[in-house]
């Protein structure tokens, strides 16, 4: 078993040290410290959350490892787009920059063999830095499904309904539209299921287009009513959905400006960019069953040299769906038939890592003639009294549906698990199957709809196949391998090529230039399917939270089976796929892991919990991000008060800008 050793970077970081004024976090530093309570493994949508978090606990020292960039060279493309229309996020935003990583997936082997590219987001903010900005949430009976898979584990109601709402709520600042956008775009909505203090503001673009009232009117002919209470957990109807914009220019709101940017400088916090974590070390003396993080390996330089940081308390993943299973893998911890193909050494199996990958994929029609118009179409819509056929039918294939990627009994359980879920609960439910978005598209001057797949009973992986922690991932989401998939799928897109037909949507279409009226039989979507299927960024579940006995990754409390002091926070732990674009999810998980770990040490210390305790997790007063969320209802003149609050700050603060430290390492080699 090789266990990493933390004495070379020490060294290093011992000398540098005496360089090292008394500096404060935030700003610009020439130094890291030796050792921090938490050490946070990426700067993304999560990992800035959860370092803000924890560094709102004046006693608690923090260090952020992000991979990319500190994002500065790009932030006016990332906070700018024409038009102020969310759409052009996606064509002027930042794809062809070094802020994605850019990765492909393996071959494709039910869609034509194609290696489809998975954009992510690599630099600070992360894949909130780059995505489409829509903001919307899952539905309470999916929710409700996550926390029922964990059955009795400890902390499983933390993910109920009732507690993730509340998280989710805690992020962000809703702001209505004002009343022409409102008019335009046919937009309603409920304040009493938005935040109102929360860091990441969720408001409506400053230019809409006709269509777009359209849209909700032509659905509505089609019997898919408009719905108020989508970001109350009735994920079913169609409606124009919020952007994580500010209102007052309708910029980026992104974890970077919400989380990071406004924060005081406490002297407890750094976040180091261009650090690529390599792997996770470990106490040699702590049990083999229950091993002890103490340290993080990293590279400045591409792997040239390698430093470390020592941990005291805990290692929290957050490098994302692809990047928080490279690392545990990379670090020894996953299946032992993926590490011996790679050349890595075993150091704890778990043989879940990677495994349970779901994602949405989707297919767009394009018709002759934006923003977040959108609907989700449940299976009472689809499938009428067809239901309980279309279940039968998929709960009886399960076991056909299972791959063979793995050796262990328990993922497959897992797998199981998931999809009978997904079958009988969900399919059932009031939830979409089935996203249609309208896209305002590409340069001809057609419009898109799109219709993505919600919940794919074609289940993928991420694995390594080196042992050099540079080389990219593995990425096989194994799309369309199971039947049900693309049967749901053709189903959407017959509801998306209705709704091109229906009133008053239709008026302005000429005719459908893709795939086009030659694509009829079941057959024929079924080929144009098959090579025309793509991602719609939604990528989860490579680390589940599961039992350990179904191939999970994390228990409730988020910790990594078998490891002691390591947990995993972000988009890849959510076990089931959700109806719903997945960043306020996101936010939801990251304020959640941050609720239970702070909890976590306030409990464990004997003493009492005073309002000025710096552990309670609870404590308002000592956010500079504005209060808790709110879970009563609210009125509209209190709205965006927190946060303006604390966007309006940043300017008293200084900015972080880590170039120096890394300038520095670099110059004593
Ligand atoms: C193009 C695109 C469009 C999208 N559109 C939308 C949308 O409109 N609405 C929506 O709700 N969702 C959207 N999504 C999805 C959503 O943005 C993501 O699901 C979410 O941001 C994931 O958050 P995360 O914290 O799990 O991962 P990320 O935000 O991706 O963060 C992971 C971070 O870890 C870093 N990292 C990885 N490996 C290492 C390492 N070894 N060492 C150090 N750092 C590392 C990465 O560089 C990255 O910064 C989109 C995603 C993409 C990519
Ligand atoms: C703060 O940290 C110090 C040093 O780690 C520790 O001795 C002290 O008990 C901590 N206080 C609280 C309230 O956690
Ligand atoms: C939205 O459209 C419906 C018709 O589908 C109409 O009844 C309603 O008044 C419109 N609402 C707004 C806010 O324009
Ligand atoms: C847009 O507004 C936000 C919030 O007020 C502010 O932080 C940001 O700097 C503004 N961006 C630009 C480009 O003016
Ligand atoms: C850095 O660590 C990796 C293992 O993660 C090792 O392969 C490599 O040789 C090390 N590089 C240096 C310069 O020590
Ligand atoms: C899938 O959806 C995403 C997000 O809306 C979009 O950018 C992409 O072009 C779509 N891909 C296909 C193949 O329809
Ligand atoms: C059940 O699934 C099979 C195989 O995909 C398909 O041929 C059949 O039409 C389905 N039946 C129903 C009722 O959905
Ligand atoms: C898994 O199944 C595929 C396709 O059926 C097959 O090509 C492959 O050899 C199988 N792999 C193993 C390890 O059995
Ligand atoms: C499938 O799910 C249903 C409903 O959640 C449950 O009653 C049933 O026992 C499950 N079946 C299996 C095989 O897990
Ligand atoms: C499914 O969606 C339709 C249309 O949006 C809605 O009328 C219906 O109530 C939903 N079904 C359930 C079971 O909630
Ligand atoms: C690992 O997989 C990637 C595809 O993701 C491939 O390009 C590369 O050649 C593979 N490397 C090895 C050593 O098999
Ligand atoms: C693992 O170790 C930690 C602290 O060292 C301890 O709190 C925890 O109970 C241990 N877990 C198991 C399963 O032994
Ligand atoms: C943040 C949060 O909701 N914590 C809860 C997690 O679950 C435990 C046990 O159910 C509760 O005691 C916590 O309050």
């Amino acid at each position: 078993m090789r266990l990493g050793s933390i004495g070379a970077g020490l060294a290093l970081l011992a000398a540098l040290a005496v360089l090292a004024a008394h500096v404060h976090a935030l700003a610009p530093r020439t130094q890291i410290a030796e050792e921090y309570d938490f050490v946070v493994v990426g700067g993304g949508q999560a990992g800035l959350v959860i370092g803000a978090r924890l560094s709102e606990i004046a006693n608690y020292t923090v260090l952020v490892l992000e991979a990319g960039t500190n994002g500065d060279e790009f932030r006016e493309r990332i906070g700018t787009y024409n038009f102020y229309t969310p759409a052009y996020s996606y064509y002027e935003s930042l794809w062809t920059t070094p802020m994605n990583w850019a990765y492909y997936t393996v071959p494709q082997s039910h869609a034509e063999n194609r290696q489809i590219e998975w954009t992510r987001g690599k630099g600070l903010g992360g894949s909130s830095a780059i995505n489409g900005l829509y903001l919307t949430r899952p539905g309470k009976e999916e929710i409700n499904a996550w926390k029922d898979l964990l059955g009795d584990m400890d902390g499983a109601d933390n993910w109920s309904w009732d507690s993730f709402y509340a998280a989710m709520k805690k992020s962000e600042t809703f702001t209505p539209p004002s009343n022409e956008i409102a008019t335009e775009g046919n937009i309603t909505w409920d304040l009493s299921t938005r935040g109102i203090q929360g860091p990441i503001q969720a408001t409506y673009p400053g230019y809409t287009f006709p269509q777009v009232g359209e849209w909700v009117m032509s659905l509505e002919a089609m019997g898919i009513a408009s719905s108020n209470d989508m970001y109350g957990g009735e994920v079913y109807g169609a409606e124009v959905s919020t952007s994580s914009i500010n209102p007052t220019n309708w910029t980026r709101s992104y974890s970077r400006t919400g989380y990071l940017d406004p924060l005081a400088d406490n002297g407890n916090y750094d976040v180091v960019a261009d650090a690529f974590v390599t792997r996770i070390l470990f106490d040699a003396s702590s049990p083999s069953n229950n091993l002890t993080a103490n340290g993080v390996q990293y590279t400045l330089d591409n792997g040239k040299t390698n430093c470390t940081v020592k941990v005291k308390k805990e290692v929290i993943l957050s490098a994302g769906t692809v990047g928080s299973p490279a690392v545990l893998l990379h670090s020894g911890v996953g299946p032992k038939d993926v590490l011996s193909d790679a050349g890595v050494e075993l150091v704890s199996e778990l043989p879940g890592v990677g495994h349970h990958l779901q994602d949405h994929f989707n297919n767009t029609l394009y018709l002759s003639y934006i923003d977040s118009a959108i609907a989700y179409i449940n299976s009472t819509l689809m499938y009428g009294d067809n239901l309980d056929a279309l279940q039968k039918n998929i709960t009886t294939q399960i076991n056909q549906f299972v791959l063979n990627t793995t050796y262990d009994a328990g993922v497959i359980a897992g797998y199981k698990a998931i999809a009978n879920m997904t079958a009988t609960t969900i399919l059932s439910s009031s939830i979409g199957q089935i996203e249609l978005l309208f896209m305002n598209s590409d340069l001809n001057g057609d419009i898109g709809i799109t219709a993505a797949l919600q919940h794919p009973y074609s289940h993928g992986r991420i694995y390594i196949n080196s042992s050099n922690p540079l080389d990219y991932p593995v990425i096989d989401p194994n799309y369309l391998a199971v039947s049900a998939d693309y049967e749901i799928l053709r189903d959407g897109l017959n509801l998306a090529r209705q709704l091109g037909n229906t009133q008053p949507l239709s008026s302005c279409l000429i005719a459908e230039t893709i795939p086009g009226p030659s694509v009829k039989t079941d057959d024929d979507w079924l080929e144009w399917i098959r090579e025309a299927t793509g991602t719609e960024f939604h990528p989860s579940s490579s680390c589940a939270m599961l039992p350990r006995e179904q191939g999970g990754v994390v228990d409730a409390n988020l910790r990594v089976y078998g490891l002691a002091n390591v947990r995993v926070a972000d988009a890849s732990v959510v076990p089931i796929s959700l109806s719903t674009h997945l960043m306020a999810s996101t936010y939801g998980v990251a304020e959640q892991a941050s609720n239970i770990i702070r909890a976590h040490y306030t409990d464990s210390r004997t003493t009492g919990t005073s309002s000025s305790d710096p552990g309670s997790a609870s404590s308002p007063t000592s956010s500079a991000l504005g209060a808790e969320g709110t879970t009563g209802a609210i009125s509209a003149h209190t709205a965006p008060s927190g946060g303006v609050r604390s966007v309006s700050a940043v300017s008293a603060w200084v900015a972080v800008v880590f170039a120096a430290a890394v300038s520095i390492f670099h110059s004593l080699h």
